[in-house]
């Protein structure tokens, strides 16, 4: 019956047909309480230092103990402190956005919730958000109607420094999702998948079929193919801008923005978060795809513990900025490049690819050997009514 979630600034469910699209409710700084709600006994707000590596640790252990399950708890998120730093440090970060609870006794944290400040285009018009993200609570303080109090606190924070708005994407059903994405994976090492209990061997199928149908070449095929690299940065956000203009929501980057989600770096612990490849042509820029990394944790198997999963980022191609998404010209490039993004996954020793039904990925998901997940992922906005989007799938969960 959504007891939190109807007090809150968000659509009904039962609202149809086209509405005016805008803000909810109006409120200035003069209206938001100056210190957080009181917590309950034994617990104390806190404000995590993520550029602390003992902080951060503990933000990690959390997360890696608690986040976010596949329903039958075979596999966990295992963001590394890396990617943590990645997700909530982006410019513009915000230290009082990390925000979490202790308890008091034994100081340990035991539930989080973060922000990070987003603008956001949607359709024509642009929403300056805060992105919300990691809410976790520790598994023996859950359905204690905590979530609700960290939702709002998260809310005051932001509202304190004039951000109304918020997005947030969740696997389960709330009032009420602008647009829903079913996932798509795609095996790349599918022997590891298969003993992992991921990938299921097909009724009929042996593994060494299945291991031939998911084997890749060895080297890329795309002409002009190359890393990303600083200089890139102009014409890949150009790309990007162009590219982005015919979907109806899209983070619109500032350059500072677009050099932390694009440029590949080595983090300081040795790691790499995401990889931006360009195809170059005569000294042009013609095309990008990206791609981050997140493991998951294998829950109770005896011979792996982790799988290393890629994620589908932004792409962009000068073929769909010269045609519409529907043309047979920009299938046949965005097949020849995320075949190409495959094949470095794969390099780089990721397990399995994943990508959401969004974007023009229907042009190429099925024809690179992508399944259809159980998972959806919905997309909310916070105090902001928008007529729906499309997530790229039907009723049936269809493309
Ligand atoms: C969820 N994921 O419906 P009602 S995604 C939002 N997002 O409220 P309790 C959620 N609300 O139905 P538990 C939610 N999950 O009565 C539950 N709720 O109105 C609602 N899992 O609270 C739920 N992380 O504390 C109900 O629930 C109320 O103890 C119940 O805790 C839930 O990061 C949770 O999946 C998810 O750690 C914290 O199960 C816990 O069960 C957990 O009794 C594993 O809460 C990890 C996990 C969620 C990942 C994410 C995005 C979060 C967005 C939050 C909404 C932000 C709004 C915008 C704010 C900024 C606005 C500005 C400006």
């Amino acid at each position: 019956s959504y007891k939190f979630w109807q007090t809150q600034p968000v659509p009904r469910f039962g609202e149809e047909g086209q509405l005016e699209e805008g803000p909810l409710r109006a409120q200035t700084v003069a209206d938001v309480p100056k210190e957080p709600a009181p917590l309950v006994d034994g617990f104390e707000w806190v404000t995590m230092d993520l550029t602390n590596d003992d902080e951060i640790k503990e933000v990690y252990e959390l997360l890696n103990g608690h986040y976010v399950e596949d329903d039958e708890a075979m596999f966990r998120f295992n963001y590394s402190p890396s990617i943590l730093r990645w997700s909530m440090m982006p410019p513009g970060w915000k230290k009082e956005y990390h925000v979490g609870v202790r308890a008091i006794q034994s100081r340990k944290l035991v539930a989080f919730i973060s922000a990070i400040p987003v603008n956001l285009r949607v359709r024509n018009k642009h929403v300056i958000c805060s992105e919300v993200n990691f809410l976790s609570i520790h598994k023996k303080l859950r359905g204690k109607r905590l979530t609700p109090v960290l939702i709002k606190e998260i809310t005051r924070r932001s509202n304190l420094n004039e951000i109304w708005q918020g997005l947030y994407t969740a696997g389960i059903v709330l009032p009420k999702p602008v647009s829903t994405c079913r996932y798509y994976h795609r095996a790349l090492n599918w022997q590891k998948l298969y003993e992992v209990g991921f990938s299921p061997l097909p009724p009929n199928s042996k593994p060494q079929y299945q291991v031939r149908k998911y084997a890749l070449p060895k080297s890329t095929a795309t002409k002009g193919l190359r890393a990303m690299v600083e200089k890139d940065l102009d014409a890949v956000m150009d790309l990007y801008k162009r590219y982005t203009a015919r979907y109806d929501m899209v983070p619109d980057y500032s350059r500072e923005e677009a050099y932390h989600w694009f440029v590949p770096k080595i983090e300081p612990s040795g790691e790499q978060v995401v990889w931006t490849y360009v195809v170059e042509e005569n000294g042009k820029i013609t095309d990008f795809f990206s791609f981050f990394s997140i493991e998951s944790s294998v829950i109770g198997n005896a011979k792996h513990n982790v799988i290393k999963v890629a994620y589908m980022f932004y792409y962009g191609s000068e073929v769909g900025i010269r045609e519409p998404s529907d043309k047979p010209a920009l299938k046949l490039r965005l097949n020849e490049l995320i075949h190409d993004a495959l094949i470095l996954a794969k390099r780089f020793k990721f397990d399995v690819f994943n990508a959401l039904s969004l974007m023009d990925n229907a042009l190429f998901l099925e024809q690179q050997k992508f399944g259809g997940g159980d998972g959806q992922l919905h997309y909310y906005l916070f105090n902001y009514r928008l007529n729906p989007i499309s997530g790229g799938v039907d009723r049936k969960n269809q493309l």
